[in-house]
């Protein structure tokens, strides 16, 4: 008997987590011998949520374990990859191609678009909050928004996404990783008092957890955030502020009132966390006011799941495609430089990159062949480099 409601590796494996009608379509095509019918399939993303002009890929690797050990052939952007609705010219952009016979990857649309519109939504929330907070510390607080059994997987495609830290241990366990976090407001209320409560902190945290204190249980943040300074002096990491919303308040006056207090009073070490209610629109305004740290929670882990659909673009070698879409295998050249790509079909030579001219890469790139793995899975870190190397150059 199962105590939480998620499906296990094996039942995911075994197409338990699909849709009926592909299991119905399955039968349907076997009984009439179709089930060999050599297909080729393109995944490609509708339009991005919330006019996003880019997205981020994730989940790759989690596609290269669904698809193991089945007799397809798997092509893929490079976990990490940047990628767009359409290319340079509006056509639309694949990130996956998958070939081989239909009745062998039929069951498993359902779990393959599952494994990257949630998590490659959660990465492009992330990514884009990297790009307003600039050089900011960024810790992914959003899991207690999200079923618990998705907490790893949220914690990566944060942290892919160009986050420092995580703060789950499950999460933090998967990127090898230390968790972040810092103290909540129940440890205060606990122990009856801040003062009580930092010091018990200071006193039983090991050397290497920064002394970060909540200074917005009871009373004004300012003069908590004073307290707490001349409390725990060069032991104070940081203060965090978290419930603005609870005084209807300025969030970045109530930060640059915090800021000038405590230079005053010479604690200029002691730096300055914030978290609630945190997104893109509002770290960029409170990173000016003085946050040093950021705590995201649900802004990210809850973040719009990207609509990839996966579509036959060709069967028994003819070129075949729904309505709206576009047939033939395709390969996605991008330019290097200015990450611009174009579409083509799949036999067309190497182009140069349509805007600048420069050399272009082929994207869609080996990931399953015949069932076996065929890429090196890279690291959560060096698909995390590879993001912000990427967003660089990106709007
Ligand atoms: C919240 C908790 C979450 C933060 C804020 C994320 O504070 O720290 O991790 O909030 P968001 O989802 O709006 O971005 P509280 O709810 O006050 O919880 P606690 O007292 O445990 O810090």
């Amino acid at each position: 008997m199962r105590l939480f409601h998620y499906a296990s590796d094996e039942e995911i494996k075994r197409g338990e987590t699909t849709d009926i009608y592909f299991v119905r379509t399955k039968q349907v095509i076997e009984a009439k011998g179709l089930e060999n019918t050599p297909v080729v399939a393109d995944v490609t993303p509708g339009k991005l949520p919330c006019g996003w002009p880019w997205g981020i890929l994730c989940g790759i690797e989690e596609e290269a374990h669904l698809f193991e050990n089945i007799p397809v052939d798997v092509y893929a952007m490079p976990e990490g990859s940047a990628f767009y609705h359409e290319d340079c010219r509006g056509v639309r952009e694949p990130v996956m191609r998958i070939e081989g016979p239909y009745g062998e990857l039929c069951i498993y649309e359902t779990p393959m678009l599952g494994l990257i519109c949630q998590a490659s939504g959660v990465a492009t929330s992330a990514a884009r909050a990297r790009k307003v907070a600039g050089e900011k510390t960024l810790i992914s607080f959003g899991i207690r928004r999200m079923h618990p059994a998705l907490s790893p997987m949220i914690d990566r495609a944060t942290y892919i996404g160009g986050f420092d830290a995580v703060s789950s241990l499950s999460g933090a366990k998967l990127l090898g990783a230390k968790p972040v976090g810092t103290m909540p407001h129940a440890l205060i209320i606990v122990f009856g008092g801040q003062f009580e409560a930092w010091r018990a902190f200071d006193e039983i945290m090991p050397p290497d957890v920064p002394r970060v204190a909540l200074v917005d249980t009871y009373s004004d943040e300012k003069m908590e955030a004073i307290m707490a300074a001349e409390a725990l002096k060069e032991r104070l990491y940081a203060v965090r502020l978290d419930t603005p919303r609870s005084r209807k308040g300025d969030f970045a006056e109530l930060i640059r009132e915090v800021r000038w207090e405590l230079d005053l009073r010479g604690f200029n070490n002691v730096r300055i966390f914030v978290s609630g209610g945190l997104n893109e629109q509002n770290i960029g305004e409170l990173s000016e006011a003085g946050a040093d740290a950021f705590g995201v929670g649900t802004s990210v882990s809850n973040a719009p799941t990207i609509n990839f659909a996966m579509d036959i673009v060709e069967m028994n070698g003819k070129l075949c495609a729904k309505k709206g879409k576009m047939g033939g295998r395709k390969q996605v050249w991008r330019c290097q430089k200015c990450l611009t790509d174009i579409v083509l079909p799949f036999d067309k030579p190497q182009p140069k990159c349509p805007r600048c001219g420069s050399k272009t890469e082929p994207m869609l790139k080996p990931l399953i062949k015949n069932g076996k793995i065929a890429a090196k899975l890279p690291k959560p870190s060096e698909i995390r480099e590879y993001v912000l190397k990427q967003i660089s150059k990106l709007e």
